[in-house]
């Protein structure tokens, strides 16, 4: 009895809990149509990059489509976590997949689950980077790698990608490994001075500063900058400069928010590393399909400029080709019937994709693919609503084209025309522009996680501006037979400030009729086919900038984004000037300060603003006019 109270009041043997977690964990993929590896890939440095390799498998002596990439290889391979490759891998890699392409994602040195330090978008080997690695050499390296160790592929590498990934192709074609085939940079970042991600002709980007913050604070993916309120517009004013926000969110503590901030002006900083200049010494070496969107709202430079700036050197016309959609930024990768309010001739994406850039790539990835038929130009008309196939382009410029760019003048009484006016009824219009109520450029609130918002605010309807006192509008008779525009359109604007220093902001607008029976909330609709901003201080140098002098009639003379559209009789055309799109653009304090992230509270001040039509001063847009 004893023993077995003493048994009864003794606690209890402990028993640990068996974990729900076993120690390892196989997935069943035996129905998976693929398999996925993970290398890491030396590179001539001993650095490693992190590459994941997806290989179909009913894969023989299939070729490789590569992407370098500072977005998570990883996750850009998973777009679900799915047994079929097509729905692994990103939307935009469809007709690829069906191809029975390899598909490899590499991410960039330092980032993610690559080795090594992270630069943003590092300068080419040169001045700027002495350090004998860049995306060049470590495209070279992966490719090299690839067609060594991965046993499945014909040899052949194809690149492809957009944006930074855009970057990273245009850097691989500096100096192709023999390997490299064929390539599309999809809205390459190539010079974010003069119109990529970073600047519009000298004027900034602050919304950029946020993106600073998550690429460069972590390996990974780093937070944005707190806000106090819903509406950016607010936001960005309550904390001053661009500069006085960066700081409040910590970024002087980044090195590359430090090195912008150091370089507000074209300097060697930004020339060094504008890839237009640098793939322009030489000819292209491997066929490269240049593409971008013609709404693109992050990278409207890098395709088109690159394009211009080799096609000289494309002697027999087979190597350098340029296609441009009717598209976002990226949105080459998803959907494509319908952007914002405008609404396409079925999925151009699509068409585009299956119809166009697979067969390129078949004819120099897959054996035995026959040539492909393909346009040494192809791009949207957006008034017409269709592709365009040309031998060319632009069809209309200074000297050889077929037809010549003609002015249009901004008339006095706030009209437009091709006919200058002898005798104007007034000098100039003008208006007060207000640093401290900017011109927004998209309807408020502007909610910075309102993706939507912001892939489509090209396209907004141009009314929401129309009519404030601080924007200019000049508008034409209904048209009566179609006017073509093919090419950049070139503002020559005749404008003063009282200020000494100005930001100038010109849209080319095409406005609906009053009623589009097809789809009646178009009545009216203006539609931005070609905007950009200007920052006065650079009106005579990028590189050196000036104070403006005062109320003096001055030319700002600069290339809008290039189009290709069609003014429907019925249609009429419109130019609205303005000085500010904010909180996009940092304001312009409108007084001459060396540093424009750096202006104090006190300098913002109120400026009058003039748009001449003075026969000397007679501002107009030059208009890639087909005939
Ligand atoms: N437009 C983005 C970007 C490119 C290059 C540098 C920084 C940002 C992008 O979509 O990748």
């Amino acid at each position: 009895l004893v023993l077995a109270l003493m048994t009864l009041s003794s606690p209890a043997q402990k028993q640990p809990l068996a974990s729900d977690i076993p120690a390892t964990f196989h997935e069943p993929k035996l129905d998976y149509d693929y398999v996925k590896r993970v290398e890491m890939v030396p590179m001539r440095d001993g650095v490693k990059l992190y590459t994941v390799i997806v290989i179909p498998k009913s894969a023989t002596h299939a070729p490789i489509l590569l992407t370098r990439t500072p977005y998570n290889a990883a996750g850009r391979a998973a777009r679900t976590e799915s047994p079929h490759m097509l729905d692994e891998l990103p939307q935009g890699d469809d007709v690829f997949v069906k191809s029975g392409y390899i598909r490899v994602f590499q991410d960039v040195r330092g980032k993610y689950g690559s080795e090594g330090p992270y630069v943003m978008t590092p300068p080419p080997l040169g001045p700027l980077n002495a350090s004998g690695i860049d995306d060049t050499t470590d495209a070279y390296d992966t490719i090299d790698w690839l067609v060594k160790n991965v046993h499945e592929p014909n040899g052949k590498v194809g690149m492809l990608g957009s944006s930074y990934e855009g970057f990273t192709v245009v850097m691989a074609l500096l100096h192709p490994h023999p390997a490299l085939k064929v390539a599309a940079p999809e809205s390459p970042m190539v010079d974010g001075w003069m119109g990529d991600d970073w600047f519009h002709y000298g004027a900034f980007r602050q919304i950029n500063l946020d993106y600073f913050i998550e690429q460069t604070s972590t390996r990974g993916s780093g937070p944005t900058i707190p806000r106090e309120g819903y509406d950016d517009y607010s936001n960005y004013l309550r904390k001053g400069s661009a500069g006085d926000f960066a700081r409040s969110g910590g970024l002087d503590q980044l090195p590359f928010w430090r090195k912008v901030e150091e370089h507000p002006a074209y300097d060697a900083f930004w020339q060094g590393q504008a890839l237009d200049k640098l793939i322009a010494t030489q000819p292209l070496k491997v066929p490269t399909m240049w593409l971008q969107g013609l709404w693109d709202q992050e990278d409207m430079w890098g395709a088109i400029h690159s394009y211009e700036a080799v096609e000289s050197k494309d002697t027999n016309n087979d190597m350098n080709y340029l296609v441009m959609g009717p598209w976002r930024h990226s949105q080459v990768n998803y959907e494509g019937s319908s952007l914002g309010a405008l609404r396409w001739d079925g999925d151009t994406t699509l068409q585009f994709r299956r119809d166009v850039l697979l067969p390129f790539f078949n004819q120099y990835l897959l054996d035995g693919a026959p040539k492909a038929d393909t346009p040494p130009v192809l791009i949207y008309n957006t008034g017409e609503n269709h592709w365009d196939h040309f031998k060319s382009w632009p069809l209309s410029c200074e000297s050889d084209c077929a037809s010549k760019p003609e002015p249009l003048y901004l008339t006095a009484d706030g009209g437009l025309s091709f006919q200058r006016s002898t005798s104007a009824p007034a000098k100039f219009d003008e208006y007060v522009s207000d640093p401290g109520k900017p011109v927004p450029y998209r309807p408020r609130p502007v909610f910075a996680g309102d993706g939507d918002g912001w892939k489509t605010w090209l396209v907004n309807d141009q009314r929401f501006v129309d009519g404030r006192p601080d924007v200019l509008t000049y508008i034409s008779e209904p048209l009566t037979a179609p006017l073509h525009i093919a090419g950049a359109p070139e503002v020559n604007l005749y404008a003063s400030t009282s200020g000494t220093d100005s930001d100038w902001v010109v849209k080319l607008i095409d406005v609906y009729p009053d009623t589009v029976p097809s789809q009646p909330a178009m009545g009216g609709y203006e539609l931005s086919i070609s905007l950009d901003i200007f920052r006065g201080r650079y009106r005579t140098s990028f590189e050196h900038p000036e104070a403006i002098t005062p109320d003096k009639p001055l030319l700002y003379k600069f290339g809008l984004p290039t189009v290709n559209h069609v003014f429907l009789p019925g249609h009429r055309m419109m130019v609205q000037v303005q000085s500010s799109l904010y909180p996009l653009y940092d304001r312009n304090p409108q007084t001459f300060v060396p540093n424009i992230f750096d202006a104090k509270p006190a300098e913002y001040q109120k400026a009058t603003q003039r748009v001449w039509h003075t026969s000397g001063e007679a501002s107009f847009i030059s208009l890639p006019v087909v005939h």
